[in-house]
């Protein structure tokens, strides 16, 4: 399969994150982009290209208009402003606050517009964001005129940003634009299955109320687990969309057997929604050794997910999203690409 891979992600770089008690470098860095690249390379998956520029207007349809035309301006505000350093919020609008006037200095915006401090900016960021999603839209875009697959090289990632809001290192929700691009294209229906170890929140949001696009989400247990505000078990979709968004949660320490049997049963509903085309939002920070995760998947799991998902017999589109065990991330991401293959 081709991937679609772009330079541009690696000036989102450098920033600071906070964790729980402390701030550190970030987790997401260009070196996650790199190694998978190095690998796509030496394991011969197929040809690297370049994304296509595209406009916004497909970014629109499933993000807030003011949104999308505030992520450009959030650096060059951060400068004007007089700041340096990585641009990240401190101040959010929850329960008791106002979420609808926005405020007009940059730092109260980036709270505006955010849901944690996990989407920082610093000088490149904007141009990596973009360049994700062109790498998303021109991935899909090779699935639709016929690749039986295609692997988008999205840094960074998107899962996690909904339709108004950033936060954990997504900014445009790669999958979920080009589910609704598929759409816009003509597919009836689309499936997203989210394999990150996170839950997918934004893209959950995105779809909640819609029966065109079913989203299937495997996830550490939200009451334990990042992002913890949303992906358990009893939310299954609203109106038109009740039934089309399953969530798996699970505990720490959870391997491959535990997990393979919500991919099971993710892929028995998959089936049975019997969708046009399929978009895994792949993480692999499902990995034993991933930094930042509670799951134990080893590097020889990660070809079993491609299998499973190939013999869905579907069109398919690989997202990357998460992976933070640098050294690893490209051999297992890459593992599920050439499990899908069967080689
Ligand atoms: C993005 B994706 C770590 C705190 C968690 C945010 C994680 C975002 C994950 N101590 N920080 O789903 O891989
Ligand atoms: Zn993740």
């Amino acid at each position: 399969m081709k991937t679609v891979y772009s330079p541009l992600h690696a000036g989102h770089a450098g920033q600071m994150e906070l964790v729980t008690s402390a701030i550190v470098p970030g987790f997401e860095k260009p070196s996650r982009a790199e190694f998978i690249k190095a690998r796509v390379e030496s394991e011969r998956l197929g040809p690297i290209v370049l994304p296509l520029e595209h406009d916004l207007a497909a970014a629109k349809r499933i993000h807030k208009s003011d949104y999308v035309d505030f992520l450009p301006t959030v650096w060059p505000q951060w400068v004007e402003a007089g700041l340096k350093g990585t641009a990240m919020p401190f101040t959010w609008p929850t329960r008791g606050l106002r979420g609808d006037v926005p405020p007009k200095r940059i730092d109260a915006l980036l709270g505006y517009y955010s849901f944690d401090a996990g989407a920082t900016f610093v000088e490149g960021t904007w141009a990596a964001i973009k360049s994700s999603y062109d790498v998303a839209l021109t991935a899909a875009g090779l699935v639709k005129d016929g690749d039986a697959s295609a692997f988008a090289l999205c840094r960074p990632p998107g899962h996690h940003a909904g339709a108004g809001f950033m936060g954990g290192y997504c900014y445009i929700n790669n999958a979920a634009v080009a589910a609704q691009w598929f759409r816009d294209q003509g597919a009836a229906r689309v499936s997203i299955l989210d394999v990150d170890y996170h839950h997918g929140n934004g893209t959950q949001e995105i779809f909640y109320d819609r029966a065109d696009v079913q989203v299937l989400n495997l996830h550490g247990d939200p009451l334990v687990e990042y992002p913890f505000f949303l992906g358990h078990a009893d939310e299954g979709g609203a109106g038109e969309g009740e039934g089309f968004n399953v969530n798996y949660p699970m505990p720490f320490g959870t391997d491959w057997d535990a997990w393979n049997a919500s991919l099971e049963d993710a892929c028995a509903k998959l089936a049975a929604y019997a969708p046009d085309v399929v978009i895994v939002s792949l993480g692999v920070d499902t990995f034993e050794k991933d930094p930042i995760s509670q799951f134990r998947l080893k590097t020889t799991d990660y070809p079993k997910i491609g299998r499973r998902v190939a013999r869905l017999g579907l069109p398919t589109l690989f997202v990357m999203e998460g992976g933070y065990a640098v050294e690893e991330i490209g051999i297992n991401a890459v593992g599920v690409l050439t499990g899908f293959e069967d080689r």
